[in-house]
């Protein structure tokens, strides 16, 4: 299928914090795709991709970055989509990708989820796709009554 949502990291490296915004993805049948490009060191890369992802059926971007986090603001530089930012841990505990990734110049948001939040970004962007689509708002209210059901059950057994 055609992948809806882009994931984009600034290294491979990134992949086993990433891994858990593709299970959340695969196991809500959410076509998606997944690549490792670097602000830094494939700049021009990064500029060809923002360009063309929303006429390539894209509709949102997750860009993950550790460090001096610059792919997220880069990629939204260049596509007119929604980018949502996952600082990734490293130095300082993800603190400096963090604010590399939401503090952006004025005119030029990304939406930033917390340190390693890999599967916020993930339910994110699919609510993102949800306002326009109502199979994938389904999806949406299933996993919102899926973690209700988990609090329900986890009270239960306080109570027994
Ligand atoms: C960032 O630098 C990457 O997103 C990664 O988190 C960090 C380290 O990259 P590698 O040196 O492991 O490739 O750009």
């Amino acid at each position: 299928m055609t992948p809806i949502i882009s994931i984009i990291m600034g290294s491979t490296s990134d992949m086993p914090v990433m891994e858990k915004a593709c299970k959340w993805l695969n196991d809500n049948a959410i076509p998606f795709e997944v690549n490792a490009l670097s602000a830094h060191r494939t700049p021009e890369a990064v500029e060809t991709f923002a360009r063309n992802a929303k006429q390539r059926g894209i509709k949102v971007i997750i860009a993950a970055a550790g460090m001096s986090a610059a792919l997220p603001g880069v990629i939204a530089a260049s596509t007119p989509l929604p980018v949502i930012g996952v600082p990734i841990k490293g130095m300082l505990d993800g603190l400096d990708a963090m604010l590399s990734i939401i503090q952006m110049p004025p005119g030029i948001p990304v939406a930033t989820v917390g340190v390693n939040a890999a599967q916020n970004a993930a339910i994110l962007a699919t609510q993102m796709i949800a306002l326009t689509d109502e199979a994938i708002a389904a999806k949406i209210d299933a996993w919102k009554a899926v973690l209700g059901d988990k609090i329900e059950q986890a009270n239960e057994k306080l109570k027994a």
